[in-house]
């Protein structure tokens, strides 16, 4: 198997770090994004949606989604786990897995993908077709995304992880959220006082480096 990855990217990132927390080591590829690699003939004859990270499996499937993609190591190595163990857990961790997701991360990368030059016709990831930037959305992402961190400040004020009380993968999207938003200088303020104990507990874990 074969995971297609990219350094920077902050998807590819996800993973690595579910992978590390579970010492899980997979063959990597690198696809160098910012050239334009993943919209490329070769990369979209594996993977139409041009997107990291990608994971192959021995027999051809594809999986290209980066929750779908721990879904897959979680069930081979369920410990630790990071997904949630009865129908209440995983619940309130899927749910709060998206909201990092659907409401940090993605909103981050509109006002990201929007405003920086080297995405200049590129403002749509994995799109071989020209997009072009649309300040509009630039002004939405920063404010969805200043959204996102006062509903994270105020879950952190009640529990000590995002989906609770232990380190679970909604943690790990929360994490990588908030530091794509400083690729567009935006960071919580002083008082996310809440948001700032968790970054440190989250930023001393050794996998957090992967
Ligand atoms: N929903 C996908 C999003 C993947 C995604 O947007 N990945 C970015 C890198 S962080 C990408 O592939 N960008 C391609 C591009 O910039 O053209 C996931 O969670 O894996």
């Amino acid at each position: 198997m074969i995971l297609y990855d990219f350094e920077k990217a902050p998807n590819a990132r996800r993973v690595r770090w579910f992978l590390a927390e579970k010492g899980i080591t997979v063959e990597t590829r690198q696809v160098d994004l910012l050239g334009g690699e993943n919209i490329g003939p070769e990369y979209l004859a594996m993977n139409p949606r041009g997107l990291i990270p990608t994971l192959k499996l021995d027999d051809g499937t594809v999986i290209d989604e980066s929750v779908s993609i721990c879904r897959y190591f979680e069930e081979l190595h369920p410990e630790p786990n990071l997904l949630g163990r009865d129908a209440k857990e995983k619940a309130v961790i899927d749910c709060w897995q998206r909201r990092a997701e659907l409401d940090g991360l993605y909103s981050a990368a509109l006002a990201f993908r929007n405003s920086t030059p080297v995405f200049a016709n590129r403002a749509v990831p994995g799109c071989a077709e020209p997009t072009e930037q649309l300040p509009v959305l630039v002004e939405r992402g920063v404010m969805l995304t200043r959204r996102f961190f006062n509903l994270l400040d105020t879950r952190l004020g009640e529990t000590e992880y995002v989906a609770g009380d232990r380190f679970t993968i909604a943690d790990i999207t929360a994490f990588v959220a908030l530091n794509f938003a400083r690729w567009i200088k935006l960071s919580p303020d002083e008082k996310h006082t809440n948001i700032a104990r968790w970054f440190e507990a989250v930023s001393a874990r050794p996998a957090s480096r992967a």
